[in-house]
């Protein structure tokens, strides 16, 4: 638990938190499970994010409390940024904010360094955001009010899929533990996060459609063209679970799916098992990322980006034989 966190929660009273954009169950766990804490610790707190959020995370508590405005430029004391380290993928408009508050404290599981923040915990020893934040609440002694347990569940829950990747260590499960104490209730939760979707499945059926095995099957290819996408409706969030099927075939070692999205631009996944560090592959390019679990945003044709994704990632097989 970094001190210096520790001291500039304590001493503010009104505190924005703020994640990245498109959050995932991490960014927005850890967001309300934080300002769950802070609440209950007589703080006011304003939770931020810019832009839609997936609606499977509608039964998070504390959910609707989530704006999509900033507070006026004077409300907070102290912002924290979480699942994230760089101001611009808090979203356009919250960079430009946190670069003229006065603190800025950073929580973050990601690799890299922090280009803000005069307090900063970024420690990728950590499954989740949300695991931090659970062991620092217990390491402080702070209250775990059963709807901060639950949101943190969540995050936890989901980055670590289900306790299966290998980011999973034996304080992932005690912090779990420590959670489920508190009241998260495990089943109810999964139910929520894992239904299993129609279209999300008529997605996964067009990904596994696309899919190309090649050098003896350890290398996935998939993509998913707009045209695809509205055809068969939905967002972003409906095509993670083929993200990560994509990996679970058996002989795997390196997966990518490819997405153009409406600004014409390619977005890339990219997932390993064992030894394979995707994160290489993706921060080289210009995103970011862990080691099993990457990402990356590139301009050009589909084809075009597959094929350079395709050489970058059979260099890193080739470099393991
Ligand atoms: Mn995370």
């Amino acid at each position: 638990v970094n001190q210096a966190v520790v001291d500039m929660l304590a001493a503010a009273g009104r505190v924005l938190v703020l994640a990245h954009l498109l959050p995932d169950g991490d960014a927005l766990g850890s967001s309300l499970g934080l300002r769950h804490l802070l609440a209950a610790q007589g703080k006011e707190v304003w939770v931020y994010s810019a832009g839609p959020i997936s609606e499977e995370y509608d039964f998070l508590p504390g959910r609707e409390l989530v704006a999509s405005e900033l507070p006026s430029k004077d409300w907070p004391e102290l912002a924290v940024v979480l699942d994230c380290h760089q101001p611009e993928r808090t979203g356009v408009n919250s960079g430009p904010y946190l670069q003229k508050l006065p603190r800025v404290a950073v929580i973050d599981h990601h690799q890299g360094s922090a280009s803000i923040g005069q307090a900063v915990w970024v420690d990728p020893g950590f499954a989740a955001t949300s695991e931090m934040l659970a062991e620092m609440a217990h390491a402080q002694g702070w209250e775990m009010i059963p709807e901060a347990a639950t949101c943190l569940f969540v995050g936890l829950q989901t980055d670590t899929g289900s306790f299966q990747y290998s980011n999973t260590t034996p304080r992932s499960f005690r912090a779990a533990a420590c959670l489920v104490e508190a009241g998260a209730d495990v089943w109810a939760i999964s139910q929520e996060v894992y239904a299993t979707r129609p279209l999300r499945l008529r997605l996964l059926g067009r990904i596994m459609d696309n899919l190309e095995l090649s050098r003896q099957g350890r290398l996935a290819m998939s993509q998913v063209t707009l045209a695809e996408l509205n055809q068969v409706g939905g967002g972003p969030a409906d095509l993670e679970q083929g993200v990560e099927t994509l990996r679970l075939i058996p002989g795997v070692q390196v997966s990518a799916l490819l997405r153009e999205t409406p600004k014409g631009t390619i977005k890339v996944s990219l997932r390993s098992r064992g030894r394979v560090d995707v994160s290489q592959v993706a921060i080289a390019l210009g995103g970011g990322g862990h080691k099993n679990a990457a990402g990356v945003t590139l301009e050009g044709d589909l084809p075009v980006v597959r094929q350079r994704i395709t050489s970058q990632l059979e260099k890193r097989l080739e470099e393991l034989a």
